[in-house]
This record gives structure tokens, C-alpha cells and sequence, in this order.
């Protein structure tokens, strides 16, 4: 197997782009280390969604900030478990980096798998920026198994595998998504009680004796779709979240970026391309409907 900076330089990521995500994986590294053997209790504190923080919360997030701060790569840094952005002196970096630290962590107690998210565009300010001009995305998955998800523009999907020395290989590359799908990822399910297509929608899936793979972890509640090469994942709105529980910055256009790279789709509940969406605030919200392209678009006209 291939490492991971010899997969990215064989398939021509600039320079840059390969140191930065080379840190970014040395991060999911600290990460994962931190999972098997910190403390999964409280924080004490909360971010500014409002969600308590585990220790881990903040303890991945330390680990990320120091990680992009000592690539020197980067010149502003938005994570969503802090209010604020931070931007670095110059002479500064050229990219903008958002991410979810520790995305799921409500799922630590119960021991479900979790995972980290990272949009990566050019520039200095993350607001103006929309998902489409991300350079790249990745993410981290920490399961059984610890992989990194990476998309570069216009150079796929490439999935790395952390071995027992801590490197990360290649196991995967080229993932495709196939047009349809068995699988469905049914969020936000209480917003059935008021949106009668959605409840409709869904049952019609179940109708169509389709299987229901969700976990309440977006990390490996996608990457099912993305290891198995189908699915859909909606996560409408509802009266407490009417534009929908998942940010825009830290976890959506990520996915969408990935999930483009893959030949797949990613769409608000009323059928907006989650990658031309601009980003406005930082921690905006957005309703997703992500996945195999025909079933996002049945699932759009569904609720239209
Ligand atoms: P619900 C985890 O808290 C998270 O932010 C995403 O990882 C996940 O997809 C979603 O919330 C789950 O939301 O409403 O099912 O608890």
C-alpha cells in the first residue's frame, strides 16, 4: 500500500495542499490517540451551538489548532467549537481551514463511532467563500478502524488507513457513487410530525423495503454511503431547527465537496446546491440532502 504522501505527490496535489493535509492527518493521529485513552467526561463549558463539550471536544481541538498553526500554512482558522476565528500574523498563510474536531462527540458516552471534518479553500476570509472553490476536504473516521477521506479538486476520492505505526496508507481511490440506492439515512425524523412529505418519503422507502443505516454520527452515517457506493442522508428542518441542525462551513460543504468528487449530490431539503451556497456566518446552519444524485432528486421533488 502506498503512503500517504507518496499517493498525494503521485497524484500531483500541489506541494501545499500535501504539507497541509499531512498535518491535518498528524492531528487525527493526536485525535484518535486522545479517544482510546482520554477522558470522555464533561467539559464543563459549552460551544457557541449552544452543545455541551466533552473534554475531547476541546482537547481535539487544541490538538487541530496547533497542528494548522504549525504547518505555517494557514492564515485563518474556523472551528465549531469556538465563537470566534482565529487569523495568524502575517506573513501569513494562503488557506482557510474550517473543521469539525470532533464531530458526534453526544455519541462518545454510548462508545459509537465518531470522526472529524476539514473544508479547505485559498484565501484569507472564510466568509464570501462558497463550497464549490474548496481546493480540498477530508475526514477522519475513528471506528475499528482509523481511516482519512480525502478530496482533492478534480482528483477523486482516496481513502488512507492508519496503521499500527501510525502511518496512513492507501486503500481506496476513485470512490464512485452508483445512481440509486438500497440504503437510506433517515434525520431529523421528529420533523415527520409537521412535514407530512417527509413522512411520506420515508415511507415509502420503507415500502420499498429499503435498509436504514443511521447512527446520529454524520461522519459514519456518510461514509456508509461513500464505502458502499449508494445511499441518501436527509436531515431536514424543523420548527427547532427550520434551517436544519448541520453547519454549512464545518460539516456540509465539506461532504459536498467529497461527495461531488464521488459523482454524488448534495442539496438543501428544497433542492439548492449545498456547494453554491455562499457562507455568510461562520456557524450558519443548513438543511442536507446528500447522497446517490437519482435519490436526491427524487428526495427534493418528493418535498417540494
Ligand atoms: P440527530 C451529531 O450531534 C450531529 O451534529 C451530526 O453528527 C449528526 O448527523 C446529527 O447531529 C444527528 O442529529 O437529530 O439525529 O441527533
Amino acid at each position: 500500500m502506498k503512503s500517504f504522501n507518496h499517493t498525494l505527490r503521485v497524484n500531483n496535489v500541489p506541494n501545499d495542499v500535501r504539507s497541509l493535509l499531512y498535518h491535518i492527518a498528524r492531528g487525527v493521529k493526536y485525535i484518535n490517540f486522545s479517544l482510546r485513552a482520554g477522558n470522555t467526561g464533561e467539559a464543563n463549558t459549552s460551544n457557541c451551538s449552544g452543545e455541551d463539550q466533552l473534554k475531547l471536544d476541546v482537547l481535539s481541538d487544541k490538538i487541530i489548532m496547533n497542528e494548522l498553526e504549525g504547518s505555517e500554512l494557514c492564515a485563518l482558522l474556523a472551528s465549531e467549537e469556538q465563537d470566534d476565528l482565529v487569523r495568524f500574523p502575517a506573513p501569513r498563510g494562503k488557506f482557510v481551514v474550517a473543521y469539525d474536531p470532533l464531530d458526534g462527540s453526544s455519541l462518545v458516552d454510548a462508545n459509537l463511532t465518531i470522526g472529524s471534518i476539514f473544508g479547505i479553500w485559498e484565501g484569507d476570509e472564510l466568509v464570501g467563500k462558497k463550497g464549490r472553490e474548496m481546493v480540498a476536504a477530508a475526514y477522519a473516521i475513528y471506528g475499528p478502524r482509523v481511516e482519512l477521506i480525502v478530496a482533492v479538486k478534480g482528483k477523486g476520492v482516496m481513502v488512507f488507513e492508519m496503521n499500527d505505526v501510525g502511518e496512513f496508507m492507501l486503500t481506496k481511490k476513485d470512490l464512485k457513487l452508483r445512481e440509486n440506492s438500497k440504503y437510506f439515512a433517515p434525520g431529523n425524523l421528529r420533523a415527520t410530525a409537521i412535514n407530512k412529505k417527509y413522512l411520506k418519503l420515508i415511507n415509502d422507502y420503507i415500502a420499498e423495503k429499503r435498509t436504514l443505516r443511521y447512527s446520529g454520527g454524520m461522519v459514519p452515517d456518510l461514509h456508509h454511503i461513500l464505502q458502499k457506493g449508494e445511499g441518501i442522508f436527509t436531515y431536514p428542518g424543523c420548527e427547532k431547527h427550520p434551517n436544519g441542525k448541520l453547519r454549512l462551513a464545518f460539516e456540509c460543504a465539506p461532504f459536498a465537496f467529497i461527495f461531488a468528487e464521488a459523482g454524488g449530490k448534495a442539496t438543501t431539503a428544497d433542492g439548492q446546491e449545498i456547494l453554491d451556497i455562499e457562507i455568510t456566518e461562520p456557524h450558519q446552519r443548513t438543511t442536507i440532502f446528500i447522497g446517490s444524485t437519482g435519490e436526491i432528486d427524487r428526495a427534493v421533488e418528493a418535498l417540494r
